[in-house]
């Protein structure tokens, strides 16, 4: 399959979903996690941070990266990349699933889940923050407000509303996105190393099912051997080569 082909496959399709991870977000300042000068990982250890073993440890110092990067996504902007997927969902309507592995808000800002498809945050976001006794989700205090750790109006302590390493992801979320991408015509993987599961496997779930399945990263990633084909560029121009 080549560009020309793809970007066909694209328009012809009625039902499209569509992952997406950190790469998308590069373009709006937002670090990736395992870029190996600028990633999250470059710097900490997963296991450090992004798990229940860590939080149960030391939940200031977890709290501290959590709230550092909450401040971080409230000052960023959705860029082209964000804007693109808002209008692909605006042309495919409902028929149109974006399932991201992204924690910081920037899809739903650029509009996408309000233009007749469907947006789901497979791994939690930054913006809210979950009661540990209850499970109730509650917004966050303003950056500027935020005291550590935060408490829920119910006055326990909350937990980030992300899904750690070794947790389960939101269940009805998951379930959506499987489907989607099982029932999908064309699928695109946008800027994911596609290493994390049960996410990486949606890409998966489509191709099994005779999907397009399209992949746009500036970098060869373990997917790539298993799709249909991939545009070599960042998600801005690679989302405009195949869109307009
Ligand atoms: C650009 C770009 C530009 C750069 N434009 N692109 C099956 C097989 C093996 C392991 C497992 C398995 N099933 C489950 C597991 C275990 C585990 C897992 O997958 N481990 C692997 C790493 C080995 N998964 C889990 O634990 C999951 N839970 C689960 O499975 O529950 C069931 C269970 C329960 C109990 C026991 C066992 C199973 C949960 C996974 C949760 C992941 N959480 C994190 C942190 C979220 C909170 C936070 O933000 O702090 O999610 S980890 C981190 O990785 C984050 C991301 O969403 C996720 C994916 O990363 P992403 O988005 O792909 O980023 P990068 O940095 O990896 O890649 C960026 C890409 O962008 C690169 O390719 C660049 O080239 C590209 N790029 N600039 C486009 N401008």
């Amino acid at each position: 399959m080549d560009l020309p082909q793809a970007r066909a496959a694209l328009q012809r399709a009625r039902r499209v979903a569509v992952l997406t991870g950190a790469g998308v977000s590069a373009e709006s300042g937002i670090p990736t996690f395992r870029d190996p000068q600028s990633g999250h990982w470059a710097r900490f250890r997963p296991e450090d941070l992004a798990s229940p073993g860590a939080y149960a440890r030391d939940p200031g110092f977890v709290w501290e990266w959590y709230a550092g990067r909450y401040r971080d996504v409230l000052r960023a902007e959705p860029n082209r990349g964000h804007h693109l997927l808002a209008e692909l969902e605006r042309r495919k309507g409902a028929d149109f699933f974006l399932a991201t592995q992204n924690v910081d808000g920037l899809h739903a800002r650029a509009g996408s889940g309000t233009r007749g498809g469907t947006l789901v945050e497979l791994h939690g976001n930054l913006i809210t923050g979950r009661d540990e006794k209850t499970g109730e989700v509650f917004p966050l205090p303003e950056p500027d407000a935020l005291t550590l750790p935060p408490l829920s109006p119910n006055g326990h302590r909350l937990r980030p509303n992300v899904v750690w390493f070794g947790e389960y992801l939101p269940e009805a979320a998951l379930w959506a996105a499987q489907r989607a991408f099982e029932e999908a015509e064309v699928a695109l993987i946008v800027g994911t190393s596609g290493v994390v599961y049960p996410a990486a496997g949606l890409a998966l779930d489509a191709r099994r099912s005779g999907a397009v399945v399209i992949e746009v990263n500036p970098e060869e990633t373990e997917l790539t051997p298993l799709l249909s084909f991939s545009v070599r560029d960042v998600a801005s121009r690679g989302l405009a080569a195949l869109l307009e």
